[in-house]
Formats: C-alpha cells, sequence, structure tokens
C-alpha cells in the first residue's frame, strides 16, 4: 500500500537528480488581505487539494497563477515563497507565482478555460463559447507559464507534471524549447466524446498540445477512450489500444487511466480528534439542530455538480414522504465561484430561488428543511460536517472523479454514514457500494434518500467498510506513485 513515506522514498531514490515541477493554473495557498493583515487561504479545488500532500512529500516546485492580492508581497526576487505557511523542516516546497494581468485572467481563465472547455468536456447541456480573442490570450498565457517553467528549469533534467485544461498547450510549448524536459499532464475534468469533442474550432491545436506530452493522465478508462477516439478522428495519428499509446508527429504519447483520490489515513485521523466532537456541538447549537436526521452536500457552486437537481429530489421526498418533516434536515455548505461567468450567476439565483420556496413550502416553527452554509468554511467544519451527517449527497451531472465523495469515506470510520453518489461521477467507479443515482431522475433520487435514512445499520457498516477499504488502498499517495514511477521509465531527449 502507497503512503506518503513509500512516496517520500521513491522520490529521493529516484528524483534527487532532477527536478521536480508541478504547474497547475489554480496555486494550493493564496495570500490576500483581511483586515490590514495577511491571511493565507487554501482554496476549494480539488486538484490543489489532492497535491499539497503529495508536495509536502516530494518537495520540489509549484508554479501557478499567483492570485491573492497579498501574493507579491510575499514572495522572493524570483517569485517564490515557501510553503505550506506552517511547515516543519521536512515538508514543505516552493511555489513559485506567474504574475497575469486582469485582461489575461479574463481571456484566458474566464473565457477560453470556463467558458469554452468546461462545458465542451461536461456533457450537461451549457453551449461553450468559442471566442477568438480567447483563444489568442490562452495561448499567450500557455506561453507566459512555459517561461516561468523553462526559467526553473535551466539546465537540469526535470519532469514537469503539468495539470488540467487550462494548460492545454503547455507541453507542446516545452518540448519545443529544451529536450531536458520529461512531461506527464493529467486532465482533472472528463473528456467527452468525439462528435462533441469536434464542435471546438481549435481542436487540432489542443490535441496535439496534449499529444506533446510523454504520459497523459485521464481519472477513468472511459476518458482514456474518448480521448483516443478524438485523436483518431481528427489526427493522422496511429493509436495503439493495446499498448495505450498514440504515436503522432514522430512521438509516442502513453495514455492510461489514474484515478485521482484523497490522503485516507489523514484524514481518518483528523475525524477522530476531539476537537472535531467538540466543532459538531458547536454547529448543531448555531444551527439550532437538536436530534433530526442530517444530510449534507458540500461543494463549489458549479453547474456541473447537480445542486438544483438535488434540491428538486429533496422537495419530492418530503412531498413523497411527509412523515419525514421536521424530522431531517439537509445543510448545504459551498463557495460560490466563477461568479464572472454569466451562467454562474443564474445558477446562484436558481439555487437560491429553490432553496426559497422548499423552505418556505415546508417551513414549520424554527424547523426549514434545507440550511445553507455559504461562506468559506474552516477544514474543521467541513470534517464536522462529514462526521455529524447520516448521509451525504454527491450528484454532479458529469464529474471527473469527485473528491468529496472519497473525503466522506475517508471520515467515517464509524462506518456509519451512507453515501449518495451520482453515476456519472468517474468516483462511481470505484465506490460501487455508495446509493447510485441517477441526478436527473428525480423520482428514483427521492426514493434513494428514504432508503438511505431506513437503511439498516449493518448494511450501512458493510458498505462504508467496503467503501474504506478501497479508498484506503487506492490513496493519492498510489495516484502520484504510479505516475511519478510511469514518468521514470522514459528516457530524455526522446
Ligand atoms: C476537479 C474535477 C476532480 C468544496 N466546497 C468547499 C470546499 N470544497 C473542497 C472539497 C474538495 C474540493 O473542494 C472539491 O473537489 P472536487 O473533486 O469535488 O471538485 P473540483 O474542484 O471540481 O475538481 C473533479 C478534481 O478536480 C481532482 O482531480 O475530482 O472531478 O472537477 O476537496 O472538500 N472547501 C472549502 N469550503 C467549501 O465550501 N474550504
Amino acid at each position: 500500500m502507497w503512503t506518503k513515506a513509500s512516496l517520500c522514498q521513491l522520490i529521493t531514490e529516484k528524483l534527487q537528480d532532477y527536478r521536480f515541477i508541478v504547474v497547475s493554473n489554480r496555486e494550493p495557498y493564496i495570500h490576500s488581505y483581511s483586515e490590514g493583515k495577511i491571511q493565507v487561504k487554501v482554496p476549494a479545488s480539488g486538484l490543489t487539494i489532492a497535491l499539497d500532500p503529495v508536495m509536502q512529500a516530494c518537495g520540489g516546485t509549484w508554479i501557478a497563477h499567483g492570485s491573492g492580492d497579498a501574493d507579491k508581497d510575499v514572495v522572493d526576487p524570483l517569485s517564490k515563497v515557501q510553503v505550506p505557511p506552517q511547515h516543519s523542516n521536512n515538508s514543505h516546497y516552493s511555489l513559485k507565482r506567474v504574475w497575469l494581468s486582469k485582461e489575461d485572467e479574463d481571456g484566458y481563465y474566464y473565457g477560453f478555460a470556463n467558458e469554452a472547455l468546461w462545458p465542451l468536456c461536461h456533457v450537461v447541456y451549457n453551449r461553450p463559447s468559442f471566442r477568438e480573442s480567447d483563444w489568442s490570450t490562452y495561448q499567450k498565457v500557455n506561453h507566459l507559464f512555459a517561461k516561468s517553467i523553462l526559467e526553473e528549469v535551466g539546465n537540469n533534467k526535470a519532469f514537469v507534471f503539468i495539470q488540467d485544461y487550462h494548460l492545454a498547450l503547455l507541453s507542446k510549448i516545452l518540448k519545443e524549447q529544451s529536450r531536458n524536459i520529461i512531461s506527464a499532464q493529467f486532465w482533472h475534468i472528463p473528456w467527452p466524446n468525439p462528435e462533441s469533442f469536434r464542435i471546438c474550432p481549435w481542436q487540432e491545436e489542443i490535441l496535439q498540445g496534449l499529444l506533446s506530452n510523454d504520459l497523459l493522465g485521464f481519472h477513468i478508462r472511459y476518458n482514456c477512450n474518448n480521448f483516443m477516439d478524438t485523436v483518431e478522428r481528427s489526427l493522422e495519428a496511429r493509436v495503439d489500444r493495446d499498448r495505450d499509446e498514440i504515436n503522432y508527429n514522430g512521438r509516442k504519447t502513453v495514455v492510461q487511466p489514474f484515478p485521482i483520490s484523497v490522503d485516507f489515513e489523514e484524514l481518518t485521523a483528523e475525524s477522530q480528534k476531539e476537537e472535531v466532537k467538540i466543532e459538531i456541538s458547536n454547529l448543531k447549537r448555531r444551527l439550532g439542530l437538536s436530534n433530526e436526521a442530517i444530510g449534507i452536500g458540500i461543494e463549489r457552486f458549479d453547474y456541473t455538480k447537480g445542486i438544483p437537481d438535488r434540491f428538486r429530489a429533496i422537495d419530492r421526498f418530503f412531498e413523497k414522504y411527509p412523515e419525514y418533516q421536521q424530522k431531517m434536515v439537509f445543510i448545504q455548505a459551498g463557495v460560490t465561484s466563477r461568479i464572472h461567468i454569466e451562467a454562474y450567476q443564474s445558477l446562484n439565483k436558481e439555487i437560491e430561488s429553490l432553496e426559497e420556496s422548499i423552505n418556505w413550502k415546508y417551513k414549520s416553527g424554527l424547523w426549514e428543511p434545507i440550511i445553507f452554509l455559504r461562506e468559506t468554511l474552516p477544514q474543521a467544519t467541513l470534517m464536522a460536517l462529514r462526521c455529524m451527517a447520516d448521509f451525504c449527497v454527491v450528484s454532479p451531472l458529469h464529474d471527473g472523479m469527485n473528491l468529496v465523495a472519497k473525503e466522506f469515506v475517508a471520515s467515517r470510520p464509524d462506518e456509519n454514514g451512507v453515501l449518495i453518489l451520482s453515476i456519472f461521477a468517474g468516483a462511481s467507479q470505484e465506490l460501487k457500494e455508495a446509493l447510485l443515482v441517477n441526478p436527473y431522475a428525480t423520482e428514483a433520487f427521492a426514493d434513494t434518500i428514504r432508503t438511505a435514512l431506513e437503511m439498516p445499520e449493518a448494511d450501512k457498516q458493510k458498505r462504508m467498510r467496503r467503501m474504506r477499504s478501497i479508498v484506503q488502498e487506492n490513496n493519492v499517495y498510489k495516484w502520484a506513485a504510479e505516475i511519478i514511477s510511469y514518468l521514470l521509465k522514459f528516457e530524455f531527449g526522446e
């Protein structure tokens, strides 16, 4: 079984003579001013939450967009700062920041990445917008990231581990300028079928960018197959499905699934701390809860996460099973995201109006069926929520993996919670003992909530035990170790 220690050992033994560089758009720690002081925030992003413990184990350099208003005030002349803020001697790494203007952020992040690629890859019927100006800013910013990486690599040999859909062109730029780089890219979101992808006016450039990597990873096999189908239909490439390889333009890219995960041991240990019990009673007092059954949902508010569909199922549940009125509450926690984009503004309005109408419909005395926690919650409160829940709903309409599901499982050594999980989340490939739902099927979804509430203890425990052993084994260190072990097989300058 892979652990933080065995990953560390792999890195010390095998990576010592090389630079190890992780690159992503989002940074793992954001410095910003609050009440005249500099505060450090951890963003609500699956990617950074998964990779931070890996980097703490590896050391190395993480290059990302410096997005906080105090970010520039804490870095050295090379734009670097050591993180995590309170680190011990052997668990820190360098965060090197890339500076972008408002216009860059607009065109590259909000525009091309999140109004074109994000809706293109998630099949949730939200039309992508392809604007020429966004595309050229996206190209420009990929070049800015490449410059920062090449400065960091210098004359050394380096393994560069690129994250996600913001940086699809990066490895091509790097490989054109250096023979000292081996690169892997992990695509954290789904890859759609070729019919869906071909509407992108720059599909060839994106595919060529991704095929400049030595290794390309997706969460599940289905996404790898969709990617290979897309390449086969659009480029003169040789796709070898038996070997999971694509040969294009004289170079080879291995395409493989690596299901991302969480730090299981750490979450389990955290969940058993005395502070969690205290936080649970504080939270219950604050929310005015007594003996109600508790359901939870935790996420970044995104139209892919299926929050309105979940609320419709809760509405139907109380309608169909009125005996549960005043006996169950659903706590929805989360932060708004990408609020400059219109689709996100209308999502927030839809969520708000559904919450209001459902609460108005069923409210009785002090009891309301849905409690909203809209602020950015500290990790301790998120843990308390996971530990106090009778059931957790993770109901995305489409999701690469979904770490909330795995975090819930890792936080329940008492084996007493039920996970309701969408069949459209990558996590459902591993967590088959969850109660699987189609979030579009409101009636069956409502019935599943009832099943969760009425499930016998022994059944709950059996399911949770199996899911825990899967997440324990397929933890985030295994994800990283398998990718790093793969990288070590490639030869420099190929
Ligand atoms: C992408 C892919 C893939 C959520 N709300 C709050 C909060 N969170 C934390 C969760 C979790 C993380 O944010 C979200 O991770 P997800 O995996 O669910 O989702 P995405 O951000 O969409 O991530 C996804 C992931 O990349 C990794 O590859 O699994 O499929 O879409 O850790 O706990 N954290 C705080 N407050 C919140 O309100 N502090």
